[in-house]
């Protein structure tokens, strides 16, 4: 058996969390539909377990509903699950190293470099981006290419509106994240097996794509170092390593960013990461998910495009998704 140890997401969801808590994360679904998730997000970090985990990170400031609410059908992830379950590999490789690991990590001052073929490039304080961009929360699942997958209450905006700010010119094909690499706080950068900075990027249409979220924070507070702090991306429809963490540089650009992975093993892993149940990694099957706390057995079927398919099906038209994977 390869079950190593117990943790709360090897365990049937029911053996783990009390009814009342339970329902309260369906309920958050719900609530945060109808209304100001403020009073929501307390409500859930509440449990004795997000409220001692999370009691260190400031709640973010004047975070609305968002008009992107989908049909998820599983409950929100518990804080707990969403921080103890993670790749940062400049924190270790193993999925408990980032929580070990990244305490060390300082995230202020921080500020994020955009240029490139862009009208206004600038250094952006990740406090003024905070500040001037309307926060708002978007319950999405996150899929790794590894066969996991959880669902997350980010907080954030769309990365649209931030681009619409700087203003790319005609020229830019491309947007490119560069990553943190800090020697002094990362303990693993020499021996992850990866090169770092952590590279990332995306096409403009899919970091146009109203989707696309710049990451801030989760369950209504500052974003969790090991869920890359103090400022990530996620795109609901692509596997989470497109997804960079504590990103310090974006840069528009006419060429196809060199994302990490690809140039590590180009075989196994491409530029769009699209998650696709048809198509396998060369290594195993994509065609079903572990959902972290349904239990390690519990496999569900992965959908097109994470279940986004019908928003982002577009970009990809008359595109051969096994070749460009
Ligand atoms: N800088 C950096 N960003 C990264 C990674 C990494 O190792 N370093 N791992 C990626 C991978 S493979 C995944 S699945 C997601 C994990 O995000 P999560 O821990 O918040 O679930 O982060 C992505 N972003
Ligand atoms: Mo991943």
């Amino acid at each position: 058996m390869l079950v190593r140890s117990k943790k709360p997401w090897d365990v049937p969801y029911s053996d783990v969390t009390p009814e009342a808590a339970y329902h309260s994360r369906r309920e958050f679904i719900k609530v945060a539909a109808a209304g100001a998730i403020g009073a929501v997000a307390a409500s859930v970090a509440g449990r004795a377990d997000a409220a001692q985990a999370s009691q260190t990170l400031a709640p973010l400031p004047n975070v609305k509903k968002s008009n992107y609410v989908t049909d998820e059908t599983d409950p929100v992830n518990s804080f707990e699950q969403i921080t103890n379950w993670n790749n940062y590999y400049e924190f270790g490789t193993n999925k408990t190293d980032p929580a070990r690991y990244s305490g060390r990590l300082t995230t202020r001052p921080w500020t994020v470099k955009i240029d490139g073929m862009v009208a206004k490039p600038g250094n952006y304080e990740i406090d003024d981006l905070i500040k001037n961009n309307q926060l708002e929360e978007r319950v999405y699942r996150h899929r790794c290419v590894e066969g996991w997958s959880y669902v997350i209450p980010w907080v954030g905006f769309p990365f649209k509106t931030l681009i619409d700010k700087v203003q790319p010119t005609s020229q830019a094909k491309y947007v490119e994240f560069t990553t943190l690499i800090r020697p002094s706080e990362m303990p693993a950068l020499q021996t992850a097996g990866i090169p770092f900075p952590y590279i990332e990027g995306l096409r403009m249409d899919e970091a146009m794509n109203p989707l696309t979220l710049v990451v801030v924070g989760l369950y209504g507070k500052m974003l969790p170092n090991q869920n890359g702090a103090p400022i990530r991306i996620h795109l609901p429809w692509k596997y989470g390593f497109k997804s960079g963490k504590s990103i310090v540089h974006l840069q528009f650009t006419d060429k196809q960013p060199r994302n990490t992975w690809a140039v590590q093993t180009p075989n196994e892993y491409g530029f769009y990461a699209n998650v696709n149940p048809h198509v396998d990694h060369p290594r195993w099957s994509q065609a079903s998910e572990r959902v972290i706390g349904k239990g390690l057995f519990a496999r569900q079927p992965t959908l097109m495009f994470n279940g986004y398919e019908n928003e982002v099906a577009n970009l990809y038209r008359g595109m051969d998704l096994r070749r460009y994977f």
